[in-house]
C-alpha cells in the first residue's frame, strides 16, 4: 500500500559563514548545523583583481620594508565573492550568522562621511562604486610592513621601555603592530590622516561592510596593535597619545571576539536576499581565528608547520616577554593565547632537504631516522631568513657536543639538527611565555609539514606530549570564523559546547619517555647557545 503520509521534508539546515580577508585572497567557508562544509570560495587578488597590480596581494615599497594593500581592492573582492556565490545559486536566505577574520595588524582609514555612505548603501550599485572614494588613506599598511622602527622606539620611550609596553599590551613595540603604523601615517600623511573619521583593522573592516556601519575591533585582534591593555581590555591612554591624537575616538570601543554586533545591512538583504535577521558577529585576526578553527582547549598547543612556522598556546595567565606575543583569547575572553611566529619554517627545512636529501622528503625522513634523537649532542640553528624569534639573527650556527662551534655536520646530522633545533627552540620560547605541558596537553598540528611523520615524532618527543593531526583543516582561520558565527548564534557561553560534533583529531605520534628525557637534558644547552648567539650579534652591532 502506498504511504499516504510521506515523512515531512527535513527543513534545510541553517548556514554559518566565515570570511578570511587574508594576505593573498578573500576566502569564505559556509558550514551547516552539523558543522559540515557547505561551500568554499576564494577570490585571489593577484589573479581575480589584476587591475590592482598586486604581488601576493600586496604592493611592496621601493625601500624594501614598506608594504601596503589598497583598501578598495578588498571591497571589490567582497563584490566579486558575492557575485560568484549568486552565480552558483548560493542560498543566502539560509545564512543565520556571519563572522570571520583578517590578516592581523593592517589598518583601514575611513574618510569623513564614510559612515553615512555605509549606513545608506544603494543595493542597485556595487560596494566598490560607493566606497572607492571613502578612504582617507587609499593604501593600507599591512603586517609585512617593517618601516616603523622609529615609531616603535618612540612608543617604547613614551611608555618607559619595551618591557612595560610588553607587560601592558602583550608585546614589545613591533614594526607591523598597528599603533606604530598609525603613528607613521599620522606623521607622514598628516593632512589625509586629519580627514579620517574611523580606523578599522582589516578584521573589523569586513563586518563594517556587512553591517553597514563601523564594526568594533575585537579584543583578540586588538591585542596586535600595541595599544590595547590586555588586562583591562581597554585602550591604554599613554600608548594612544604616543601614536596619534584623538585615537580613542578613531578606534571606537573594543568588544569581546565572540560577540554579536547587529544584523546584516539592508544592502545585502535587498541585493542578495539574505534574511533581515542574519546576525553579524565581530571578526578577529587570522591567527586567533585559526585557534578557534583548530578548537584549541586549555593546555593545548597548536603548531602550524607552513612556509613560516606558527605556534598558538592557550594561556590562563599572561606573562608577556620581549619575545613573542600575548593576545586575549578569542574564544574565552577571560583567558589568553600566545603567538609565536617564526620566519624560518618550512622554507628553511626545504633548503636543508634540497641541499642534503636530493629535494626529496622521503629521503629526508630516511636520513632523519638513520640518526639518534639528541644527534650525538650536536645542536644547530638555521636562519636562512632574518628571524623574528630571536629577533634579527641570520645565518647557520652549528655546535658539537662540547658546545664548540663547527662548520659542518654530516648530511644526516644536518637534517636532524634542523628539525631538533627548530622544535626545541619552540618549546623553550613557549615555556618562557608561561606555558607548561600538562597531562592533558594535545599538540594539534596543521600545515604542509604535518604530513612528515618523522618531524611529528620529534615534536612529540621534544614536548613530551601526543601529536594530533586533522585532515582538511588547511583553512583553519576561515573555519574559525564560521565556528565563531555558529557559537555566537547557538551558545555564546561555551565555544567547545557549540562545536561538539566537529571532526575528531587523529593521534599521529606518541612521545617516548626516554627520548623526551634526552631533549629535556639538552634544552638548557640550546637555551644558553641561543642567548650567547644573541649577545654576540648585539655586541657586534
Ligand atoms: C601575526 O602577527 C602576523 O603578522 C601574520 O601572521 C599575519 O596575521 C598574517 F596574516
Amino acid at each position: 500500500m502506498a504511504n499516504e503520509n510521506p515523512p515531512p521534508k527535513k527543513a534545510a539546515s541553517n548556514l554559518y559563514l566565515g570570511f578570511d580577508i587574508s594576505t593573498q585572497q578573500l576566502k569564505l567557508i559556509a558550514i551547516d548545523d552539523n558543522l559540515e562544509l557547505h561551500t568554499e570560495v576564494a577570490i585571489e587578488y593577484d589573479n581575480d583583481l589584476k587591475e590592482f597590480n598586486t604581488s601576493g596581494g600586496l604592493h611592496a615599497g621601493a625601500d624594501g620594508v614598506s608594504y601596503t594593500a589598497p583598501a578598495a581592492m578588498w571591497v571589490k573582492a567582497f563584490d566579486l565573492m558575492f557575485a560568484r556565490l549568486e552565480e552558483r545559486g548560493f542560498p543566502f536566505g539560509r545564512v543565520v550568522s556571519v563572522s570571520g577574520c583578517g590578516q592581523q595588524h593592517g589598518s583601514v582609514y575611513w574618510k569623513e562621511g564614510a559612515q553615512k555612505v555605509l549606513q545608506s548603501l544603494d543595493s542597485s550599485k556595487s560596494l566598490y562604486d560607493q566606497l572607492i572614494d571613502r578612504f582617507s588613506i587609499a593604501n593600507s599598511p599591512v603586517w609585512k610592513d617593517a618601516s616603523t622602527t622609529r615609531q616603535c622606539r618612540m612608543l617604547e620611550e613614551a611608555m618607559n621601555g619595551p618591557e612595560v609596553v610588553a607587560k601592558i599590551t602583550g608585546s614589545r613595540a613591533y614594526e607591523r603592530f598597528t599603533g606604530n603604523q598609525i603613528a607613521k601615517i599620522c606623521q607622514e600623511h598628516n593632512s589625509d590622516f586629519k580627514q579620517t573619521e574611523r580606523i578599522s583593522l582589516v578584521s573589523s573592516f569586513g563586518p563594517s561592510l556587512l553591517l553597514g556601519d563601523y564594526a568594533s575591533i575585537d579584543y583578540s585582534d586588538g591585542s596586535g596593535m600595541n595599544l590595547l591593555d590586555i588586562h583591562t581590555k581597554d585602550w591604554n591612554q599613554t600608548a594612544l597619545d604616543a601614536c596619534a591624537p584623538g585615537l580613542r575616538k578613531l578606534l571606537g570601543v573594543p568588544t569581546p571576539s565572540c560577540s554579536m554586533l547587529g544584523t546584516i545591512s539592508n544592502y545585502f538583504v535587498q541585493r542578495y536576499h539574505f534574511s533581515a535577521d542574519c546576525k553579524v558577529c565581530a571578526f578577529t585576526g587570522d591567527n586567533p581565528s585559526a585557534l578557534a578553527g583548530m578548537r584549541l582547549q586549555q593546555g593545548d598547543i597548536a603548531v602550524s608547520l607552513g612556509t613560516s612556522d606558527t605556534l598558538f598556546l592557550w594561556l590562563d595567565e599572561p606573562k608577556p616577554q620581549l619575545v613573542g606575543h600575548v593576545l586575549i583569547n578569542p574564544v574565552d575572553s577571560s583567558a589568553y593565547m600566545a603567538l609565536l611566529c617564526y620566519k624560518n619554517g618550512s622554507m628553511t627545512r626545504e633548503w636543508i632537504r634540497d641541499k642534503y636529501a636530493d629535494k626529496s622528503w622521503e629521503k629526508f625522513e630516511k636520513m632523519l631516522a638513520s640518526t639518534q634523537p639528541g644527534n650525538g649532542g650536536n645542536i644547530g640553528f638555521y636562519f636562512t631568513d632574518t628571524e623574528i624569534i630571536p629577533v634579527g639573527v641570520k645565518g647557520c650556527f652549528k655546535f658539537d657536543k662540547d658546545d664548540k662551534k663547527v662548520e659542518d655536520f654530516s648530511p644526516e646530522e644536518e637534517i636532524r639538527a634542523v628539525v631538533e633545533g627548530q622544535l626545541m627552540a619552540k618549546l623553550s620560547h613557549a615555556q618562557h611565555l608561561g606555558y607548561h605541558v600538562n597531562s592533558n596537553t594535545r599538540i594539534l598540528v596543521t600545515g604542509g609539514a604535518s604530513e612528515n611523520i618523522g618531524i611529528l615524532q620529534v615534536l612529540a618527543d621534544v614536548f613530551g606530549a601526543p601529536v594530533y593531526t586533522l585532515g582538511g583543516t588547511k583553512n583553519a582561520a576561515c573555519l574559525g570564523g564560521a565556528y565563531i558565527a555558529k557559537c555566537v548564534y547557538t551558545d555564546p557561553s561555551s565555544f567547545a559546547g557549540a562545536l561538539q560534533t566537529a571532526p575528531q583529531y587523529t593521534l599521529t605520534a606518541q612521545p617516548v619517555a626516554s627520548v623526551h628525557q634526552v631533549y629535556k637534558d639538552m634544552l638548557p644547552r640550546l637555551q644558553k647557545l641561543e642567548s650567547d648567539l644573541l649577545s654576540h650579534i648585539n655586541d657586534s652591532e
